[in-house]
């Protein structure tokens, strides 16, 4: 009689568990990606391997920061699906909804939330800090929101001679255009830049690619590609620790 209802409850209770486990599981088109990741995660087609038809597979996209919505070789930092400020690549790292503009209901529009330093997760007004990190060492900037890395890439600091100060700054000043010139250099419009100490800025680069390696007077050079999204996201008073 035991063994009865041992069984009973395997059937009643396991088993649907078991295969509503391996439902979720299933990748019905193949392409990296499960049926449940493609309508809860990403809102591509579960039967289609390649719902934006640019010859590249869904999983494949996603894998390498491509929008799979978006053809045209869109980054996933570049395109917005549901219009809300906050760009697919940090909805999907946040965890924040790709087709739902305002993700906890509060009536802010997520990227404005983001924008502002609140957690887009959250309907209470909570803040999330916000921190921008430089390793002189390692040539490279990462910034943080929250918990969550939303970019980390190469940068190039002052060179020897004019070496990038270390220390505990914030943004003072966000000046989008700026002429940077001096004896020998003579750099107009270049875009993106955040003041960290008079005179010192992070700023976009145009005039060269040598990313990794020092090469400035004194400033944090970052490429355009990179710098665009960080110069929107930090605020007056955001954190630059530099070392
Ligand atoms: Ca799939
Ligand atoms: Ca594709
Ligand atoms: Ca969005
Ligand atoms: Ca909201």
């Amino acid at each position: 009689m035991r063994f009865f209802y041992f069984i009973l409850y395997i059937t009643i209770f396991v088993f649907p568990i078991i295969v509503q486990a391996q439902v979720l599981d299933i990748d019905t088109d193949n392409d990296g990606l499960s049926d449940e990741q493609e309508l809860n995660i990403y809102f591509t087609d579960p039967k289609n391997s390649d719902t934006d038809g640019d010859g590249y597979l869904d999983g494949e996209e996603i894998k390498n920061n491509y929008s799979p919505l978006f053809g045209d070789k869109k980054k996933l930092i570049q395109v917005d699906s549901d219009k809300d400020y906050l760009n697919d690549a940090w909805e999907i790292i946040l965890g924040t909804g790709l087709m739902n503009p305002d993700s906890d209901y509060d009536k802010f529009l997520d990227g404005t939330e983001v924008a502002a330093g609140y957690d887009p997760l959250d309907s209470q007004p909570n803040k999330l800090p916000k921190t921008i990190k430089i390793s002189l060492t390692k040539q490279n900037l990462t910034y943080t929101f929250g918990e969550k890395t939303l970019g980390s890439f190469p940068i190039s600091s002052g060179v020897k001679t004019m070496p990038t100060p270390k220390g505990n700054f914030t943004v003072l000043a966000k000046i989008p255009v700026k002429h940077y010139g001096g004896v020998g250099y003579n750099y107009p419009n270049t875009k993106w830049n955040l003041q960290f100490k008079p005179s010192f800025f992070v700023h976009g680069a145009y005039w060269h690619n040598k990313f990794g390696q020092t090469m400035s007077h004194g400033c944090v050079n970052v490429a355009y590609e990179n710098m665009e999204a960080l110069y929107w996201w930090a605020q007056i008073g955001t954190p630059v620790i530099i070392e």
